[in-house]
């Protein structure tokens, strides 16, 4: 290791040879150098104020120098202190690039092993067709309405005529919250059976002209079997305005029926009953499987019943302040996993619900 030797001879060739043995010695021992903790070591050995070889450089050859040489030897002093300075920085820059090198080295990803698999999630085959429908409708100038899961009796059936002890309220078998005997019937809250209620919250907080679809979750006590589930979803939807006629609740749920199936579809109308219509309607479509010639799906009948329909009943305007003289209106209600099973040819509702990857997979 290089120590500053003392001079007796201060002549510049002697200044000068002594340097140029303190820089050979301090180039070498730049060159050793690799990693930050190593430079500070040797920066300090070399250029610390206190001690450092520069510094002692100072005390034994320029302030040991006689008088006259003084001059000479200050002047070396300080180029030698100057090439000094540059190796160090020199040595500095190194050392911070090999740091550099030792981090990169630590963070290497080694490209070619194989990585981790996310398998892609895709929409659940029941909002799939929601969405279908959504856009549908809203093609036809509709927008969507909300409403609550938790409903009032109000609103569930008493504002949609059916009055409280109907016969029509077994039809839909309801889940009621429990803890209400206090209150009074029409406030009971119990899980909605169908989205018809937006129909009511819809109407009262907007005037005609209405086009609205309300998609959404219902719930009732029916056992689960192939084609029922205690929770499923439904798409609402309601036209009111002047002049609204049954060819309008046809025309529209026959265009919708043909850009969900296919436009060879056929739609067939038969009455039936809802208290809130009037007249209503169960709408079928001609099987999609078959064509019509009859087959599984359809149970041999060429037909499949998908929802209900009908003609806004007097009673519901109403209820809601509008004037059944001034208009009149068409609303439908579907089952969407029902709708769905007919889209993929899928046999048991449940399938929709049991989260099994064998089966939603198919739809990825
Ligand atoms: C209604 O719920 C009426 N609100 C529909 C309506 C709206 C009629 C507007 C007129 C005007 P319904 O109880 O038939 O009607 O049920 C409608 C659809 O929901 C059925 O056609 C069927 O597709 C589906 N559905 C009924 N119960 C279940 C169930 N347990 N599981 C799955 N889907 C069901």
């Amino acid at each position: 290791m290089y120590s500053v030797p003392k001079l007796e001879d201060f002549s510049p060739a002697a200044i000068d040879a002594a340097a140029a043995e303190l820089l050979a010695a301090l180039r070498a021992e730049a060159e050793t150098i690799s990693g930050a903790k190593a430079f500070e070591e040797f920066r300090n050995r070399w250029m610390a104020r206190k001690n450092g070889v520069l510094t002692q450089v100072n005390e034994l050859w320029l302030k040991a120098a006689p008088g006259p040489a003084k001059r000479e030897v200050g002047q070396r002093v300080n180029a030698l202190k100057t090439q000094a300075e540059e190796l160090v920085s020199l040595a500095a820059e190194r050392a911070s690039g090999s740091a550099q090198d030792e981090r990169l080295r630590a963070e290497a990803v080694d490209v070619t092993l194989p990585g981790i698999e996310r398998p892609l999630g895709v929409r659940h085959p029941v909002l799939r067709t929601l969405d279908e429908l959504i856009s549908v409708f809203v093609k036809m100038g509709y927008s969507i309405a909300d409403g609550p899961e938790v409903e009032s009796d109000y609103y569930n059936f008493e504002a949609l005529n059916f009055p409280p002890n109907h016969p029509a309220r077994d039809t839909q078998d309801t889940l009621f919250i429990a803890g209400q005997e206090e209150r009074a019937q029409r406030d009971r809250l119990l899980l909605r059976t169908h989205t018809s209620p937006v129909q009511i919250r819809t109407m009262e907080r907007i005037t005609p002209p209405v086009r609205v679809i309300c998609p959404g979750k219902v719930h009732r006590n029916d056992a689960p079997d192939a084609t029922h589930s205690p929770v499923f979803h439904q798409l609402e939807g309601l036209c009111v305005d002047t002049g609204i006629t049954f060819g309008d609740l046809k025309g529209t749920l026959d265009h919708a029926m043909k850009s969900l199936f296919g436009s060879a579809v056929k739609t067939s109308f038969r009455p039936s009953f809802f208290p809130f219509t009037e007249p209503s309607v169960e709408v079928s479509i001609s099987c999609p499987f078959c064509g019509g010639r009859g087959c599984r799906p359809c149970k041999q009948s060429g037909w499949i019943e998908l929802l209900g329909a009908g003609m806004v009943d007097p009673n519901v305007f109403g209820f809601v302040g509008y004037d059944p003289a001034k208009i009149s209106g068409f609303a439908f209600g579907m089952g969407v996993e029902r709708l769905t099973m007919m889209s993929y040819n899928v046999d048991d509702i449940q399938q929709f619900f049991y989260g099994d990857m064998r089966f939603l997979e198919q739809f990825a």
